[in-house]
């Protein structure tokens, strides 16, 4: 392409997160002080894909009330769960040139609560992540204390949730930036989660690259040992840490502004699919999230350009 052309592109590029972000972009995320009819919802949030965080829309929940370690212990406490156990509370994310997935362990949800509650010590960081509707897979003797959807969600969405997940760990334990193709209903019932948020629209200014894939192995002495996984393909994942980023590296971030929100505890955030988010949580967090899976409709299609031209234009 002539080089003129790949300026101009490269241009367009630059200036479609600002005109995107000046025409629908919040700077804060907006509260609503109940849950939306699933007409509003859909009107005023999914389809112009905006965040929004919901108040009240838990309170029926028995959860808000009875989940508490003990609670838990008494209930589930025997119950064996899958744990990510981390040195450094990043599970899945860029570490050297490497994007490196948690040591996996399993075990009884009490061994957790004691690490948690500094009863037990444990090497790295624990965090109860795993999105494979853990919920329903794991814990399901809990299931009676939230529901299985949010029924004005699934009504505008016109569909049931893919995935139910159950979030616990330690504050140490952080979720790397990236996005999914998920309309999230991300309901906080103890502690806080803080979101680090970007609009799809920011991916000009968000750097990809592919990495080797490898799992951490925490060894009998309690060390981490990172083993490459051959037989996977290359992964491409955001090497930017948002909390600080290598701006020299990635002059372009800086051009970019997060938009921060706290989550707190019987309030739910709604993150429409495909928004960059980084999460971190206070002590013991308790979590549960809905994922619906997104509409592969024009708004898609659009990001996927805008991704492809990214690339293309040699961006990032
Ligand atoms: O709570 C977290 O740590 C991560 C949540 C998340 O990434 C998601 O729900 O997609």
């Amino acid at each position: 392409m002539a080089e003129a052309a790949l300026d101009a592109m490269r241009r367009a590029l630059r200036d479609f997160p600002v005109a995107a972000r000046d025409l629908s972009v919040p700077f804060t995320v907006p509260y609503l002080d109940e849950p939306p009819t699933p007409l509003c919802f859909y009107r005023d949030w999914v389809c112009p894909n905006r965040p929004c965080i919901i108040r009240n829309a838990l309170k029926h929940w028995p959860a808000l009330q009875k989940w508490s370690f003990s609670y838990l212990r008494a209930t589930v406490g025997s119950t064996e769960v899958t744990v990510a156990v981390t040195p450094d509370g990043y599970a899945d994310a860029v570490r050297g040139d490497r994007f490196v997935m948690p040591a996996e362990r399993r075990l009884p949800l009490s061994c957790v609560l004691d690490v948690l509650e500094g009863q037990t010590q444990h090497p790295g960081v624990l965090y109860m992540q795993k999105q494979c509707s853990s919920l329903l897979t794991e814990l399901p003797q809990l299931l009676s204390d939230v529901e299985s959807h949010i029924p004005w969600a699934s009504e505008a969405l016109g569909k049931m949730p893919d995935a139910l997940n159950f979030w616990l760990g330690e504050a140490a334990a952080v979720t790397s930036l990236h996005k999914d193709h998920y309309e999230n209903l991300y309901c906080v019932v103890s502690g806080e989660k803080h979101f680090l948020l970007h609009p799809p629209s920011d991916r000009p200014f968000i750097p990809y690259e592919l990495y080797t894939p490898a799992t951490y192995q925490l060894t009998e002495e309690g060390t981490f040992k990172v083993v490459d996984e051959e037989a996977m393909e290359k992964v491409p994942w955001i090497p930017l840490d948002p909390l600080t980023p290598d701006l020299a590296r990635y002059p372009s971030y800086s051009q970019v502004q997060a938009l921060r929100c706290t989550v707190r505890a019987g309030e739910l955030l709604y993150l429409p699919a495909l928004w960059f988010h980084h999460v971190q949580q206070s002590h013991g967090c308790i979590a549960v999230n809905f994922w619906y899976d997104m509409e592969y409709d024009l708004k898609y299609s659009y990001f996927q350009l805008v991704d492809s031209l990214t690339k293309a234009a040699g961006l990032y």
